[in-house]
């Protein structure tokens, strides 16, 4: 059974939004098309409480996109964003959310940030993701959405871990790219077993 990931593709990761990805609306049609094609659809939602501890203004002194220590490892430093219930954490218009079997949030807890849609960012805190996706008999898994080098790349390496098969269709993910950090996580993903498409 082969499920199709959806990661983020909220308002707040497109144009316009307070953490814009660079083109990150223009892979909501091309994502309603793969929905049809898979036995399962899972969106995953980034909600975050106000005053969350991975934006900056919760750190007096830091801007967004530094870098600070936390209990859990570095953690990089985000503009406010996907705040519960605000718009910018409502999935994008057009995509056809209506579809989803399974909607997964994560970065809830005020306190650790959750890239991944399956462990939060101690790499331990599980999200339940691999329960529903194992009980449903799901070992096949192809994921797209917002950001290519950190949710879409968290997402999958834990996924490619824990022993699904991983498909990234990279023409239907979009990256924020700090750093360098889209060639790593292109690299990372590759030595996971993850199978860029
Ligand atoms: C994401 C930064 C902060 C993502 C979420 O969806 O890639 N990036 N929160
Ligand atoms: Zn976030």
């Amino acid at each position: 059974m082969h499920a199709l990931i959806v990661i983020d593709v909220q308002n707040d990761f497109c144009p316009g939004g307070a953490l814009a990805v660079p083109g990150g609306d223009e892979i909501v049609q091309g994502i309603n098309a793969l929905m049809v094609e898979c036995d399962a659809v899972v969106l995953t939602q980034d909600w975050h409480p106000a005053g969350h501890s991975s934006f900056a203004s919760t750190h007096e002194g830091k801007g967004p996109y530094e870098v600070v220590e936390m209990p859990y490892g570095p953690q990089v430093l985000w503009p406010d964003h996907c705040i519960q219930g605000s718009p910018g954490a409502a999935f994008h218009m057009e995509l056809e959310a209506d579809r989803a079997d399974l909607i997964i949030r994560k970065g809830f807890r005020a306190g650790i940030d959750s890239y991944s849609a399956f462990f939060e960012n101690d790499h331990t805190t599980p999200t339940g993701l691999e329960g529903y996706l194992r009980t449903r008999g799901i070992d096949r898994l192809t994921m797209v959405g917002l950001a290519t080098d950190f949710c879409v790349n968290f997402s999958a390496v834990d996924a490619a871990r824990l022993g699904f098969q991983v498909e990234v269709h990279e023409q239907l993910c979009r990256a924020i790219d700090l750093d360098g950090s889209l060639a790593a996580a292109r690299a990372g993903m590759q030595s996971a077993g993850v199978k860029l498409v």
